[in-house]
């Protein structure tokens, strides 16, 4: 398999971390996502991707996955261990919600071509856009401090796709700089996640292409 990946896009790192838990081996192929004016916009890669956004996966079949929830349920269904869901329908509802409340509130309304027609066609200030930013960080970290629990993970004593939407947005957040210090649940489940190799190793800093 092959992953088109860009170090510090947060969808990415779900895909990867989710490679990894997995333990399926793939190739990094790296989509610059601001040089040259954003490589995901280039017809090479608009003919893998018609949404020109990362991640993408090429199955062996070469079948091309996009949307990073959808590959991720993919690679559940083809390797269903060590699952992302619980057995339970409410607890994997309870997984779901967490993960949505990133991947469907938080991320579209602060990812990078959000932000970008922000400042380069509705032509706002860099600190309102930082504003913006926090605000929708912070919404969405208050509601997922209230929800996520027991500990080690955010859904318990095992992984789910809650940790892997969950750490990429924690990372984002830093990187922006959201202050973190009202939400301890939060830190925690990061702290216990990037414990494990898969998490580890799918870290933005650890990708071929950081800078
Ligand atoms: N919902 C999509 C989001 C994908 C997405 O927006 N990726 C961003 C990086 S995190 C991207 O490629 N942006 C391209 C751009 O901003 O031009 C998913 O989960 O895969």
């Amino acid at each position: 398999m092959k992953l088109y990946t860009y170090f510090r896009s947060s969808a990415a790192y779900r895909a990867r971390i989710a490679l990894n838990l997995k333990g399926l081996p793939c190739d990094m192929v790296p989509v610059h996502l601001t040089r040259d004016g954003g490589q995901q916009h280039k017809p090479e890669y608009h003919a893998i991707n018609p949404q020109e956004r990362v991640p993408a996966l090429v199955l062996s079949s070469g079948d091309v996955l996009t949307q990073s929830l959808a590959m991720i349920e993919y690679l559940d269904e083809i390797a269903p261990e060590p699952p992302f869901l619980p057995a339970d329908a409410l607890a994997r509802a309870k997984v779901r919600a967490i993960a949505q409340i990133v991947a469907c509130d938080i991320h579209p309304l602060n990812n990078l071509i959000s932000l970008q027609y922000l400042k380069r066609t509705l032509k706002h200030e860099q600190a309102e856009i930082d504003a913006w930013y926090h605000h929708w960080v912070i919404e969405g970290f208050k509601a997922l401090e209230a929800m996520i629990g027991p500990a080690p993970y955010a859904c318990g004593a095992h992984v789910t796709l809650a940790d892997i939407c969950l750490i990429p947005q924690v990372f984002n957040a830093r990187r922006l700089k959201v202050p973190l210090d009202a939400f301890p649940k939060i830190v925690a489940v990061e702290t216990a996640c990037l414990k494990l190799p898969a998490f580890d190793r799918a870290r933005p800093e650890n990708q071929p292409d950081a800078e």
